[in-house]
């Protein structure tokens, strides 16, 4: 957050380049591949090159986070190799050129270091490169679910592009944007296009069953933007129909691109949320503010999550760490953002409120998006299971905040609750996210959890425990409330269950991944 400057620990390295002195800028939160990432941006080579530093002796310098400050008078030798896309294996020379294209346009986990670019340079470059996956696509083998996604992705980017186009951003600012620049840049809502949903859509959007990988990011904010008007929100909080719609953005550009905490996750937490909300007829239960409160923290829940957990931001004594004295650090980001974004009276939804409804309303989220922090599972599991022991009173606030709670954290690891062909690629996602993770905190001597570690784990060891011991007694909890959720919800966890625990007597032993179980 902006007034957070004066706990910025950064190191300045200089770099010589073609025999020009340039100048990088690492935070803290930089990890080794961050910096060398950055050091290509300089080069002006691809991520993908091989990169060398030597100081002015010609020893080799480390690229690290640890690596030792230097002078402009003394500026590392940077020497690149940049491998031939050829030599890269079947679709992974066309998966990398895509994940250049796509960063440029995503937010970068260190936005701080973006390099200066120009925007027409960059459309440029990037219309070439469009072209050349539009190419590849027409002429390479790659299976026919490889290339949906890529096709998505090209037409994600060239809308990016437009919007480029139309709103110029200053690139040269970029890296001394402050916080609040971040958070109300980029596209507005002239630019976003206006969808039509079919009343399937309308219906299939409340069920748990709905394929969350169908929409591209602007169908995504379109059905958020429906929820809001088709659970009476936007009359309940007298919404701008106007500022919906930039929030909507404004929270979507400040999710990062992570394999598993991104935009489509929040899509998929608010979308379950829903779908109970519908499922549990919730309105009989509680007020149209209490519902407004539920989908707008599964909205902003994970905003601005750096794909780092908070073990890893304890134990590498992170900004957010200290900032948060090591007490749910992530969340308490998510939730500051949030309300950074609220801050913005162009894209503030609750504007139009009293100030005391307002008041409610912080407090309620801020409870709802620190209750998400796994590490607090046990203490409100237990706490709501005492509360419908002593029978559950709707009429008292408590027992409605202790509900509100474990209905966001049923939602946020609800992945196993859909089909199967739904929930597995999230499985992928989030052990690509946790195996980074690993990978940073072996680099840097950091402790490294077993269900992360690439050498441990598998799918079904991750899943089965996390299905037996954490899902399928929260939902049955849930269940005692409103009995429907067991057919709908639990019945489905069963069967995932079932389904892992097949998988792990049947699988081959795997080489790379010792089971643990
Ligand atoms: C991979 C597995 C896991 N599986 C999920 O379906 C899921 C959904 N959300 N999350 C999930 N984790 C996490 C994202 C952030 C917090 C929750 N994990 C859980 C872990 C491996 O293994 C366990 C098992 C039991 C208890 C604690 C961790
Ligand atoms: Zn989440």
């Amino acid at each position: 957050m902006g007034n957070g400057s004066s706990l910025d620990s950064s190191k300045t390295i200089y770099l010589s380049i073609a025999g020009k002195t340039e100048k990088i800028v690492l935070s803290r939160l930089c990890g080794s591949r961050d910096i060398h990432d950055l050091i290509a941006q300089a080069a002006g080579v691809s991520r993908y090159s091989e990169i060398t530093l030597r100081d002015s002796d010609g020893a080799l310098i480390p690229i690290s986070p640890s690596m030792a400050k230097n002078l402009p008078s003394s500026p590392y030798e940077v020497t690149t190799t940049t491998p031939s896309l050829a030599n890269a294996g079947d679709g992974e020379a066309f998966k990398q050129v895509l994940s250049q294209v796509t960063e440029q346009f995503t937010q970068s986990p260190n936005m701080d270091m973006l390099r200066v670019f120009k925007v027409d340079e960059m459309k440029l470059d990037l219309t070439n490169r469009i072209n050349v996956l539009e190419r590849r696509l027409e002429l390479e083998g790659l299976k026919a679910v490889e290339i949906e996604k890529c096709r998505r992705d090209i037409s994600d980017i060239k809308y990016q592009i437009l919007n480029s186009q139309k709103k110029v951003i200053d690139f040269n600012n970029m890296s001394a944007l402050s916080d609040e620049r971040k958070i109300s840049l980029k596209r507005d809502v002239p630019l976003y296009p206006k969808y039509t949903l079919s009343q399937e859509t309308v219906n299939y959007l409340k069920q748990p069953t709905f394929d969350i990988w169908d929409w591209e990011p602007n169908e995504m904010l379109s059905l958020l933007e429906h929820m809001y008007h088709e659970l009476g929100l936007v009359t309940e909080f007298n919404i701008n129909p106007i500022t919906l719609k930039r929030w909507l953005l404004c929270v979507q550009e400040n999710y990062r691109n992570n394999p598993f905490h991104n935009f489509r996750h929040c899509f998929c937490v608010t979308q379950m949320m829903y779908g109970m909300i519908h499922l549990c007829k919730l309105w009989e239960k509680m007020s149209r503010e209490d519902l407004g409160v539920l989908l707008t923290s599964c909205i902003c829940h994970d905003l601005d999550h750096p794909g780092y957990n908070n073990t890893y931001q304890i134990n590498a004594r992170t900004e957010l760490a200290i900032r948060y004295n090591d007490i749910s650090p992530l969340e308490n980001h998510h939730c500051a953002v949030a309300f950074k974004i609220l801050s913005n009276p162009e894209c503030n939804i609750f504007a139009n409120t009293d100030k005391e409804v307002y008041k409610r309303i912080r407090a309620a989220m801020t409870l709802l998006i620190l209750a998400s922090d796994m590490a607090r599972h046990g203490e409100i599991m237990d706490c709501f299971k005492a509360k419908i022991e002593l029978g559950f009173d709707y009429q008292d606030k408590e027992y409605l905040e202790t509900l509100k709670m474990v209905l966001i954290k049923c939602c946020d690891i609800s992945n196993e609750v859909r089909p199967m062909e739904v929930s597995d690629p999230w499985v992928d996602c989030l052990l690509e996210e946790y195996f980074n993770q690993s990978d940073r905190e072996k680099m840097e001597g950091l402790p490294v959890a077993p269900f992360m570690d690439r050498e441990k784990v598998t799918k079904p060891t991750a899943q089965i425990g996390f299905i037996k011991f954490v899902l399928i007694p929260m939902f049955e909890t849930v269940a005692q409330l409103f009995p429907i959720i067991d057919k709908t919800m639990v019945e489905p966890l069963r069967i995932a269950r079932d389904r892992y625990e097949h998988m792990k007597e049947t699988s081959v032993p795997n080489t790379s991944a010792k089971k643990d179980e």
